[in-house]
Order: C-alpha cells, then structure tokens, then sequence
C-alpha cells in the first residue's frame, strides 16, 4: 500500500474509536515497575487495552503475539496456559489477567481514578475496533520472518496516533518486543521525551541494540525493515 494510503487509513481506524487514547485523563497511582502485555496489533480486544493505557499514561512492556509467531506465544502457554490476547501481567501486585473487560476494569481500578470509560465497554468497541482493523487491512496481524534482538526496543507512541500504529504494526509482525512509552497529550512522559530526544514528537525509536535513535515513522520503518526483517 503507499504511503499515503497507509497514513489515510491509520487516520481513519483512528477516527472510527472516536480518537481514544490521544488524551491522557483520571490518572490514579502511578505502578513502580512498568507492567507488561502479550498482544497484536491488529486484535480488537487488545486495542481497548492499549487504549485504556494511554489514556491511564502507563508505560508497558509489550510481547508481540501476531498470528502464526511463536516467539511470544510459547512464552504465554507456557506462562499462563492459552493463546488468547491480550493478556496482561501486572508485576506490582502480581495479577495476570486475560479478558480484556477485566483488564481494562483493572487498570481504572488500580491506576485511574475512575471507573473504566463507557467507550471502553460494551460491543461498541469491538465493533469500531474490528472495522479499524479492516481499513488498515488486517495489518499488525501476521508474524514475517525476523530475526530477534538482544535487548527489547523503545517506542514512544501514543495509541490514537496514525504514525504510531504504522510503527507499531511493524514491531508486531517482526515479533520485536519493545518499551512502550505512552505520551498521549496531557502526558507527564513529553516532559521527559523532550529531554532525551531534543523534541516532542511521536514515534520516536531507541534500539539499544545498534544505538538507533529514530524520530519519523518512514524512516523507523525502513529501519526496522532493513535490520530485522529475515528476509532483508
Ligand atoms: N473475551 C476475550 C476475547 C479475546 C480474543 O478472542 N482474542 C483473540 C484475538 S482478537 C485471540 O486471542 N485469538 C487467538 C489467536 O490469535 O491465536 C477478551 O475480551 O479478551
């Protein structure tokens, strides 16, 4: 797809969830260690819960389970017994939790300072969430040969981004885990971007492996492609 059709549709999935996590907002008790998340790209269930962590702000460390990868996926059978996603591990206060009603309902609970939005509830979602899917052309849903790195990535990103999930979407059929580092606007975190990166602007990659540091999603995308695809 070129590239301003691939922009065009990432703007449109957007739009069909009414923009939800672009904004941060009702934030409660910040977590001491960042929590982490096997998912897709692609999967409705999960956008809720990445939605739900960019709106509540939350660093997560995320485990890339696009259909037919097995790098992560034998990590989560054996960890916690099925393919399902998303499913979400909390190491501060030990939970682990399929279903993403649950998770979302825990992550309000536990690190908003409300009750879970209705956007986030209900068939509602899962039904934007699955045309979303559909525009971008079930993209973030396959695994492609890759090879893994040492050290997980980071990105700093914001759900509602149509840059960002292109990126993102990428990360996850190359099976690369990464530190995702939610800067939705209203975000504490810009603070910090700013000061490590020299501006605000989203994505922006760090690959500890090969010291990359990367603003603009074409060119994190060649990136990726070129150092990670199996077949580059
Ligand atoms: N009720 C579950 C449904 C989750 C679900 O069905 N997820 C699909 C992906 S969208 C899945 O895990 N499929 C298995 C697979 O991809 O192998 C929830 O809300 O979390």
């Amino acid at each position: 797809m070129r590239r301003s059709l691939q922009l065009a549709s990432s703007a449109v999935a957007s739009l069909l969830r009414g923009g939800s996590g672009s904004r941060v907002g009702g934030l409660g008790e910040r977590p001491a260690q960042p929590l982490l998340v096997y998912d897709f790209e692609s999967c409705p269930f999960c956008r809720k819960a990445r939605e739900a962590l960019s709106i509540l702000d939350l660093p997560v460390e995320v485990r890339p389970c696009p259909k037919r990868g097995r790098r992560f996926r034998d990590e989560l059978v054996e960890r916690a017994g099925k393919e399902q996603f998303p499913y979400l591990v909390d190491p501060n206060r030990g939970e682990e939790l399929y279903e993403s009603d649950d998770i979302v309902d825990y992550l309000f609970t536990h690190y908003g300072n409300r009750a879970a939005p209705g956007h986030l509830k209900g068939p509602l979602p899962l039904l934007t969430g699955s045309l979303a899917s559909l525009v971008r052309m079930q993209a973030g849903t396959f695994a492609e040969p890759s090879h893994a790195p040492a050290e997980p990535l980071a990105l700093w990103s914001f759900e509602a981004s149509p840059f960002c999930r292109l990126v993102r979407e990428k990360l996850c059929v190359l099976e690369l885990p990464y530190r995702l580092h939610n800067v939705a606007k209203g975000s504490d975190a810009r603070e910090d971007l700013l000061e490590r990166a020299g501006k605000i602007q989203v994505p922006y990659l760090e690959d500890p492996n090969t010291g990359t540091h990367l603003f603009e999603s074409a060119d994190i995308l060649r990136y990726l492609q070129d150092t990670y695809a199996a077949t580059a």
